[in-house]
């Protein structure tokens, strides 16, 4: 039969064992803390960084709207399609490398002559509206993979509607339908291939 000090004994032994256990328990509930903080922050992910949609030439020829390639991998693109606000499928054997930038415009040539620059792909049909709009990005299976709907008034920036600045996206992994996250470019014209700090 357990006596009462058997029973101290055994209470004493899983307090013991318990306590020894603690080191372990510990770096589990730490490990747990920094999976939910790893899984709260945004994935990385292709994103529209940069809208020009009122430019200053008066038949806004210098359209265009800018992606980037956050992710570690590159993103194949064929078959990509803007489907709203603008209308362009990307052709098949697209691809934009991890961390590089493609400008897709209304008028490539004139975009790719006014900026010295290459590789502009479109020409897009339809005009990016100066009062706002939503553009929509789907994937070669028709899947929207971005849509945001910008705007010209408050809180989104007034100095893109038309004084020579692009709207950027202010840091990357914020959400694009926010207008917060949106500011003017840094310098007139905007910076089509190119980040806006440089
Ligand atoms: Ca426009
Ligand atoms: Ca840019």
């Amino acid at each position: 039969m357990e006596t009462l000090e058997d029973r101290m004994q055994n209470t004493g032994d899983g307090y013991t064992a318990w306590a020894n256990q603690l080191p372990i328990l510990r770096v589990c509930i730490l490990f747990s803390v920094i999976c939910l903080l790893w899984s709260a922050q945004p994935a990385a992910a292709l994103i529209v960084s940069e809208v020009m949609y009122h430019p200053v030439d008066a038949d806004e020829k210098l359209e265009f709207v800018e992606l980037y390639n956050e992710q570690a991998v590159f993103e194949d693109l064929g078959g990509y399609k803007f489907t709203n606000g603008i209308e362009y499928t990307f052709a098949p054997g697209t691809t934009l490398a991890s961390k590089q930038y493609l400008v897709v415009a209304r008028d490539p040539a004139a975009l790719q002559a006014a900026y010295d620059i290459s590789g502009v792909r479109g020409p897009f049909t339809g005009r990016l509206n100066n009062d706002g709009e939503r553009i929509d990005l789907s994937n070669a299976g028709g899947e929207i993979v971005i849509s945001l709907r910008y705007g010209d008034s408050r809180p989104w920036p007034a100095s893109p509607d038309g004084t020579g600045h692009s709207l950027v996206l202010a840091r990357f992994g914020s959400d694009p339908q926010e207008a917060s996250s949106w500011s003017p470019s840094t310098f007139i014209g905007g910076t089509p291939g190119r980040p806006d700090q440089i």
